[in-house]
């Protein structure tokens, strides 16, 4: 069943440079209200459990330490047709074919280091807040 919530999270090198601001104005002006947010750190070991789907994959260690370098600001969003929409607001992984106006076109300095996650269905978007926020995420 559909729903109209995502999960997102500002990665570490868009945190650590001040453009979370910027990414959530974004965020709010596309139309999404915020349900969830915090900043908070991943540690390696609890970055690959996020991103298990990837393991094995060549990128995996490069990308357990990059999401364990620093604070990232995960947040719980709600919009109709969320997981869709906010992928269109994000833009394509690799920053150099992410279109004008996203926020990785923006912001992301590499295909790894890329400013924002964006989860790909409402599956997975239940199940990434939850590992963030738990069941309190009902604002
Ligand atoms: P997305 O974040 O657009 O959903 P994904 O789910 O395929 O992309 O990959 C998750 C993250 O892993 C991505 O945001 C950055 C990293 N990644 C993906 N492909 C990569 C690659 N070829 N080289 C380095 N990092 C990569
Ligand atoms: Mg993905």
């Amino acid at each position: 069943m559909a729903t109209n919530r995502t999960f997102t999270m500002i990665k570490p090198d868009a945190v650590a440079d001040g453009h979370s601001g910027a990414i959530i104005k974004m965020i709010e002006e596309a139309g999404f209200r915020i349900v969830s947010m915090k900043k908070t750190l991943l540690t390696n070991a609890r970055a690959g459990e996020f991103y298990a789907v990837h393991a094995g994959r060549p990128f995996y260690g490069e990308l357990c330490d990059y999401m364990s370098s620093g604070a990232i600001i995960p947040m719980i969003l709600e919009k109709d047709n969320a997981v869709a929409d906010f992928r269109l607001l994000v833009g394509a992984t690799d920053p150099a074919k992410a279109d004008e106006g996203t926020i990785r076109k923006l912001f992301a300095k590499s295909i790894g280091a890329n400013a924002i996650h964006g989860s790909d269905s409402d599956e997975n978007a239940a199940i990434e807040g939850s590992f963030f926020f738990g069941g309190l995420e009902q604002f």
